[in-house]
């Protein structure tokens, strides 16, 4: 592929995204690259290599109640990817990703530490689902407005836990009865089940690539496969959209992409 269809396609990409909320990128990481990720994120796993986040501290539908509980010791999340291994860096901080988010934003890109920056694992037992939700919930920049990048590094479908996404949902503005006091959007309204009727989830296979919004409302259902199923997300801010002093989204330095 030429450089200009390159840069032809991510247009489109972005054109989709801005539109959407969301964008599936095929293919987008090497089977070499994305095979030897996934061999730290498994070699990492086995290892329980901290930082690590638990289904137990969670505590969502499915999770063991208690880290002493059966299956208290279920990893969600390899938590600081940034700093776990150079490779996974070098994706965050890719020209690839580089190129996107500057097409995107308009000007320099950051990759936040604070929020995602994780390979997240569901596994079959005690992995639990996710609600539906906008990751912008708990984070606090000058304006809502970051872009996640979900690496699938297997096949991720609805049964091992895949996610789903309402197209067009980070344009809508919401009151805040429409959430319960998690912050998660509420299933059981005739408003809201409406909305939530629309979701689509996109089969990804391993390579592929989802950019989605901070305001997209997205969940995932349980992992019902014999296999965990590897992830690695992270998170990109503008230049100008600073996190707000004294929060969590302010507590780690940041990466700038240049
Ligand atoms: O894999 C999942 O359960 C969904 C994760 C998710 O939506 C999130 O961490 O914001």
């Amino acid at each position: 592929m030429s450089d200009q269809n390159l840069l032809h396609s991510k247009k489109e990409q972005v054109h989709a995204f801005r539109e959407t909320g969301f964008v599936v990128v095929k293919g987008l990481v090497p089977d070499t690259r994305r095979q030897a990720i996934l061999d730290v994120a498994r070699q990492q796993l086995a290892q329980a290599a901290a930082p690590l986040q638990f289904e137990a501290n969670l505590r969502y539908p499915g999770a063991p109640d208690s880290k002493d509980a059966p299956g208290g010791h279920t990893v969600r999340r390899l938590l600081d990817a940034y700093g776990r291994d150079p490779l996974f860096a070098d994706w965050a901080t890719s020209a690839e990703i580089r190129g996107w988010m500057e097409l995107y934003f308009g000007e320099t890109a950051y990759l936040s530490r604070a929020h995602h920056n994780c390979v997240m694992t569901k596994h079959p037992a005690y992995g639990s689902l996710t609600g539906w939700h906008r990751d912008v919930r708990y984070w606090s920049f000058e304006r809502d407005d970051l872009v996640s990048v979900w690496l699938a590094l297997d096949n991720e479908a609805v049964d091992n836990g895949a996610l789903w996404f309402v197209p067009e949902s980070h344009k809508l503005a919401f009151t805040s009865e429409r959430f319960d006091e998690a912050k998660f959007f509420r299933a059981d309204t005739p408003e809201n089940t409406a909305l939530i009727h629309q979701a689509v989830s996109p089969e990804l296979e391993p390579g592929d690539v989802v950019f989605f919004h901070c305001n997209m409302l997205h969940s995932a259902g349980k992992n019902l496969s014999d296999q965990v199923k590897f992830s690695l997300v992270t998170t990109y801010r503008g230049a100008s959209n600073a996190p707000l002093p004294g929060t969590r989204s302010d507590s780690k330095p940041e990466i700038a992409l240049v």
